[in-house]
Formats: structure tokens, C-alpha cells, sequence
């Protein structure tokens, strides 16, 4: 039995410059290795021989008749182009199973381009759905993982894919779902507020078995590493004799455990990214961030960074709070807390999520073309902005952050962070090159002080 895997393409060329992406990708042809889909590999059962066709690196992949099975995986901004696949799938009669963060979040429209809907992890789901069509049982329209919790999360197929397409190339999953509720966030939407663990084992063979193809460095590809702090503590435990470095995200509770964070520098953390969202308080509230207190961060970010670990913050413009100065606001805040690196997306109401559920409600929604829905598009009418200064505001925090003269206020030249300081170049290069191209001035917030962006409401 033929099964192949497909990663859409991703539309991030919709937001940006296809040369601009070349130039933060390094040259290589995608930014991040799929793991999702070399998970699902693994669990396919052994008779299924399995390809994974990768869009990203490939660019369009032409349908063909030639397997049993297609599994498309798909976040939000991939749905479009996985039901063009799909469609087109079908009509060559080969069965098409859906998967991944959209379509769990909305089955029923991913069931107009699919035989079947994996919702949640692959681990739970796709066995059942694969072991259905080699038995000759009728596929279920839907697998929910919520039928199979249990199923241990497994170690990615890396071997059907070629590292060398790929900037990061070892990203590493350890954890799942986050226990934290957040309104305006899939993971707890789609997967549950159950945080789950890999076994450190599975964890450590294949950190050792990337290390024996010369990797060195890791990227834990987690929404909150240290979700758990007793488990995050055994790992780093294990982590430390194989004199590693990584990088993961995780949320600011961490900053209360210096018996976790010295582990964590011990075991080879460089970076961590915080979802900070906004330095307002009432904002944090709206989004129902409620484990947090917005006026702590600059204290609980010095305790982390005290334990030399780099610190990204990804803050989110367009709540009900916002206006330019609160967009402003969060920029001095990330330059005051000396973030190596920030980013600032637009809030985007994802299918599944508290706050998509609302803006439909309020009929705020502009749109719900899925390739809009990339952080850089404005789809719902904001509050106390426009949807031009929305996108102003964050294209404006993007070239404040990471203009030189920022960044060497930041970095600071001693102790030397080479990665930074080449991560920071390349974006700036980057801003730059867009807006020479489109032969428009780079955007600040000066243009709403002097009225040459009109202020909101
Ligand atoms: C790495 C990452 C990226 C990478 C690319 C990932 C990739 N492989 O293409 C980069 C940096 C490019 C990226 C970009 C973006 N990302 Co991102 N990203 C992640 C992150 C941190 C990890 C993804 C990952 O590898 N997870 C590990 C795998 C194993 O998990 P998974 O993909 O969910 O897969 C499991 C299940 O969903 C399911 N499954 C998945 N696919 C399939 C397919 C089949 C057939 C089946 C049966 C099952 C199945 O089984 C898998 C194993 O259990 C996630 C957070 C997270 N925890 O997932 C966010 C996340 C996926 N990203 C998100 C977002 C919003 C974005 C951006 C829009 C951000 C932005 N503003 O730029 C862009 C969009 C880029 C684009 N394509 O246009 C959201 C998705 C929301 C949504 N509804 O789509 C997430 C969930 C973060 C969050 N909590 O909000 N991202
Ligand atoms: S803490 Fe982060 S991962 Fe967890 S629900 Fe909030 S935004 Fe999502």
C-alpha cells in the first residue's frame, strides 16, 4: 500500500518577497522541516510504504495516481492550497485523508475535499484511519484523538526528508498542548489543555542520532517547553552530558524556578522565545493571559536573562487595547528588556479559538480567505484602529526593533552574540530590501506623530 504525505506550500511568499525569503532562509529552500508529516510516517503502520512530497522545497506538486493514500497536513494558512491538492486527488480516485491544526478546527469544511479528518495528533488517528482501508472497513468521515489520548507521542521519520532543504533542519518536539487558555490560541483550542510529555528517551535517541549526522544545535519546536517543570527538569538532566545547545519556546512561569532555569543554561539553552503579547495589563486580561501579571515581566525577564539564556519576545498588535501608542509602547518595552529578538504578528482570529468564535458573532470578521490568515493581514475590524494603521503600526515596530541603532543598544558588542547579531542583520537587510523595492519609506511611528498615518479612533 502506497501512502504519500503532502506539506502545502506555504504562503508565506504571499507575505513577503520571494527573494526576501530566500535571504532569511540562507539559501536553503524552506525554513522549517515538517516534522508533522515525518510523525505521521512514523505511525503508519510497516506495510504502508511511505513518501513525503514537501511543497515548500518542491514548489507545486502535480497530482498523481500512482499511491492508495494521500494525507495532507494543514495549518490555517496551507487549507486552501491542501483542498486544491485534495480536490484534485480525488478526482484521480485516490482517497484523501485531512490532518493537521485547520482541519481539526474545522472538520466539516475540510470534509467537502476529503474521504476522512484526522483531528488532533496524527499518534491517535491516522493508524486507525490506514488500518480501516487495508481491512476494507468503510473510512469514518472523522478520527477524533480524543478516542486514543493515550497514544504516546512518537519520533519523527527525519529520514524521508533531506536536512539539507532546510534552515532549521532538527527541529525537535518534547512537549505537547500547553496548560494555559489564552483566547486568542489554537493549542489549547485544538489540543486540550492536557500537556503531555514525550519519554526522555525517545527524546535523547534522537538528539543522538542527529548528532551522529554532525548536528549540534536544536530547536525544541514545543509551544511550552517547561509546561512541567519536574519533567523539563529530568530532560535537561539527561541533556546535560551530551553537551548540546538549544533553543525552545515556553511561558514566563519559568522565571520563578532557578533550579530549572540553571539546568536549562547546564543542559545547552541558548534562547527562549515568550509569548509576552503586550507589556499592558489590561491587555493580558482581554486575552484572558491570566497566569501572568503584565507589570511583572521586566522583573521575571531580568531573572531568566540573569541565567545568561537570550530572550525573543512575540508580542501581538490588534486587541481591543491597542492603539499606535500601545504598539509603540510594547517596542520600548521589548528595547528596555534588552530581547536579542522580537516580532510583533497581528492578532489573527484562527478557526477554534475563543476569540474567532466572538469577532463571528460581532460580525468583525472580514474575511476568511485562509491565506489572509498569515499574522500580517488585518481580518477582523480592529477597535481603536484602522486596518492600514494596524499594519503600520506593526511594520513600524518591526523596523524600530531592528534597526542597527537598536540593536546595538541591545546586543551590545560585549559579550559578543554572534547568532544574534547575524539574526538581527539579516532581518533589517531584509526590511530594507522590501521596502527599496517597493520603492517605499521605511515605516515608524513618527508617521502617526506627524499625521502622515492618521491616528484611530
Ligand atoms: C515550527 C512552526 C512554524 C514553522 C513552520 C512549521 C512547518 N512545519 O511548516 C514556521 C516558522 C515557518 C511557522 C510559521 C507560521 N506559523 Co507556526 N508554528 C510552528 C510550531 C511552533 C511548531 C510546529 C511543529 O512542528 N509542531 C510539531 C508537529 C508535530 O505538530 P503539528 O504540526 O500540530 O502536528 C500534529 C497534529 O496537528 C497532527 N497533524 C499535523 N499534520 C497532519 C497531517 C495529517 C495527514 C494527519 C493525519 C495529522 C496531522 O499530527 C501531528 C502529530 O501529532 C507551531 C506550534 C505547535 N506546537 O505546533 C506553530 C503554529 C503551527 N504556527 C502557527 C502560526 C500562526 C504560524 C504563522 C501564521 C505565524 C506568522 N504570523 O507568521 C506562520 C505561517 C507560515 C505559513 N506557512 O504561511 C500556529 C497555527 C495556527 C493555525 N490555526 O494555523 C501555531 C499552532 C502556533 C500557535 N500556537 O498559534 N510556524
Ligand atoms: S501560554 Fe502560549 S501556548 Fe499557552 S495558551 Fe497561551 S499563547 Fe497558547
Amino acid at each position: 500500500m502506497k501512502l504519500r504525505l503532502i506539506n502545502p506550500n506555504s504562503p508565506l511568499t504571499t507575505i513577503t518577497l520571494p527573494d526576501v525569503i530566500a535571504r532569511m532562509t540562507m539559501g536553503r529552500k524552506a525554513l522549517f522541516m515538517p516534522v508533522n508529516l515525518a510523525i505521521c510516517a512514523a505511525v503508519a503502520p510497516k506495510m504502508w510504504n511511505v513518501e513525503i512530497v514537501d511543497e515548500c522545497v518542491t514548489g507545486d506538486h502535480s497530482a498523481l495516481g500512482d499511491v492508495d493514500v494521500v494525507a495532507i497536513g494543514a495549518m490555517t494558512t496551507q487549507a486552501k492550497r491542501a483542498y486544491v491538492l485534495a480536490d484534485a486527488y480525488r478526482k484521480l480516485g485516490v482517497k484523501v485523508i485531512l490532518g493537521g491544526i485547520h482541519p481539526s478546527a474545522l472538520p466539516n469544511e475540510a470534509l467537502q475535499h476529503a474521504d476522512a479528518v484526522c483531528i488532533g495528533d496524527a499518534e491517535g488517528t491516522l493508524p486507525r484511519a490506514l488500518n480501516d482501508l487495508v481491512t476494507h472497513r468503510p473510512l469514518q468521515s472523522t478520527y477524533h484523538w480524543r478516542d486514543n489520548p493515550d497514544a504516546p507521542i512518537a519520533t519523527p521519520r527525519k529520514d524521508l526528508l533531506n536536512p539539507r532543504d532546510y534552515l532549521v533542519y532538527n527541529p525537535i518536539q518534547t512537549t505537547r498542548g500547553c496548560p494555559h487558555d489564552c483566547t486568542f490560541c489554537t493549542t489549547p483550542a485544538i489540543f486540550g489543555r492536557k500537556f503531555r510529555q514525550r519519554s526522555v528517551r525517545g527524546i535523547i535517541e534522537e538528539i543522538k542520532d542527529a548528532m551522529e549526522h554532525g548536528s549540534r544545535f536544536f530547536i525544541f519546536s514545543d509551544d511550552n517547553f517547561a509546561g512541567n517543570h519536574k519533567w523539563a527538569l529530568e530532560l535537561c538532566h539527561e541533556l546535560m552530558p551530551l553537551k548540546v545547545k538549544w533553543a525552545s519556546q515556553c511561558d514566563i512561569l519559568i522565571s520563578n524556578n532557578d533550579k530549572l532555569l540553571a539546568a536549562m543554561r547546564a543542559s545547552g539553552c541558548q534562547g527562549l522565545i515568550l509569548g509576552l503579547e503586550s507589556p499592558n495589563p489590561a491587555t493580558l486580561t482581554e486575552a484572558q493571559k491570566n497566569y501572568v501579571k503584565a507589570d511583572s515581566y521586566l522583573e521575571r525577564i531580568r531573572r531568566i536573562q540573569a541565567h545568561h539564556i537570550s530572550l525573543w519576545g512575540s508580542f501581538i498588535f490588534g486587541f481591543d487595547n491597542d492603539d499606535w501608542r500601545s504598539c509603540q509602547a510594547a517596542v520600548t518595552f521589548a528595547h528596555r528588556a534588552g530581547l536579542v529578538m522580537s516580532c510583533y504578528p497581528i492578532l489573527t482570529p484562527y478557526p477554534g479559538t475563543a476569540v474567532f468564535e466572538e469577532y463571528k458573532r460581532q460580525e468583525r470578521l472580514l474575511t476568511e480567505d485562509w491565506d489572509k490568515y498569515n499574522g500580517a493581514t488585518v481580518v477582523f475590524e480592529p477597535k481603536r484602529m484602522t486596518a492600514e494603521q494596524l499594519r503600520h503600526a506593526q511594520m513600524a515596530a518591526f523596523c524600530d526593533f531592528y534597526r542597527p541603532r537598536s540593536a546595538f543598544a541591545r546586543l551590545k558588542l560585549w559579550p559578543f552574540k554572534k547568532n544574534s547579531w547575524l539574526a538581527n542583520l539579516a532581518i533589517w537587510r531584509g526590511l530594507r530590501y522590501y521596502y527599496h523595492k517597493k520603492g517605499r519609506p521605511i515605516p515608524s511611528f513618527t508617521d502617526f506623530a506627524c499625521g502622515r498615518i492618521e491616528e484611530g479612533n
